[in-house]
């Protein structure tokens, strides 16, 4: 029986910077170990029998035992499980509140990914838009329950702890796609939302460079450690040290860079 709780995670992996954040809140980072997995290596059978097949992370693992998945899900345990200080919402109309704005989580992080990914340089502009709706979306809501704050209530709490990774995950956008917030009213609350989430000293794990440098691949099309056609390293490989390599081309429609111009192999 472990002593405490295991979480099985890829590093620069925004749903496990959720788990990250919400134990740097509470001040319990040590509460839960985290084992690190290489994405570009084939699972450990051991975990994927532990797991029953899935290879989605971050995964918990009670010190009994029992699994647990989706980041949050895996939240709504830790939060259950550690309880104070408290990190969500206590009252339950304010928890419906904060709920509903996770609730926006899903279509938020998947419009930034398919447009990391593209590969059609005339979608890009619908991408764009589609990213812009469901800021606009976020804006209103924030304008709706704390007009003059910066927070959804009033300080760093679950909703941030949900959004902040996928902020950071998008500097991928501003890197490879151009992409900001238009200066326009419709964007004013958000952007000061995301502006102090990316500031808070609890979400500091990752930083742009590594995360431009990492999802390279991402803005190639290719997910998840998957290898593109000439080339013999992912551009999640943890050799060599991400600090060590070069920054990519940012033209990602007219440029392919390979493995040496990436700085992948010595
Ligand atoms: N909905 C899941 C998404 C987890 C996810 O997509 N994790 C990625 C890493 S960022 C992953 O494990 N990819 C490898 C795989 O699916 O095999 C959650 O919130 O935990």
């Amino acid at each position: 029986m472990a002593d405490k709780p295991i979480v099985y995670h890829i590093p620069v992996c925004p749903f496990s910077q959720r788990l990250e954040i919400v134990l740097a809140l509470k001040g319990l980072s040590e509460a839960v170990e985290f084992r690190v997995v290489d994405i570009t290596r084939p699972r450990d059978p051991e975990l994927l029998r532990k797991t029953r097949g899935t290879t989605a992370l971050p995964v918990l693992e009670t010190e009994d035992g029992r699994i647990i998945k989706e980041s949050l899900v895996i939240l709504g345990y830790i939060e259950d499980r550690f309880a104070e200080p408290p990190v969500a919402r206590r009252d339950p109309y304010e928890r419906a509140v904060e709920r509903m704005l996770i609730a926006r989580e899903g279509p938020f992080t998947m419009a930034g990914y398919l447009f990391v990914m593209n590969q059609d340089e005339a979608e890009r502009p619908a991408h764009r838009d589609k990213l812009l709706a469901l800021y606009r979306d976020i804006d209103g809501f924030l304008v709706e329950h704390n007009p003059d704050g910066t927070w959804l209530f009033d300080d760093f709490g679950l909703a941030e702890a949900v959004f902040t990774p996928m902020f950071m995950r998008f500097w991928f956008l501003d890197y490879y796609e151009d992409f900001d917030l238009p200066d326009e009213p419709a964007y004013h609350r958000v952007r000061r939302w995301r502006e102090a989430c990316l500031a808070h000293p609890a979400a500091q794990q990752v930083s742009r460079e590594e995360i431009v440098k990492l999802y390279y691949d991402y803005a190639l099309g290719a997910g998840n450690g998957a290898l593109l056609p000439g080339r013999s390293r992912s551009s999640f490989v943890f050799e060599p040290h991400w600090r060590e390599r070069p920054w990519p081309p940012r033209d990602k429609y007219a440029t392919r860079a390979g493995d040496e111009a990436l700085g992948l192999v010595a």
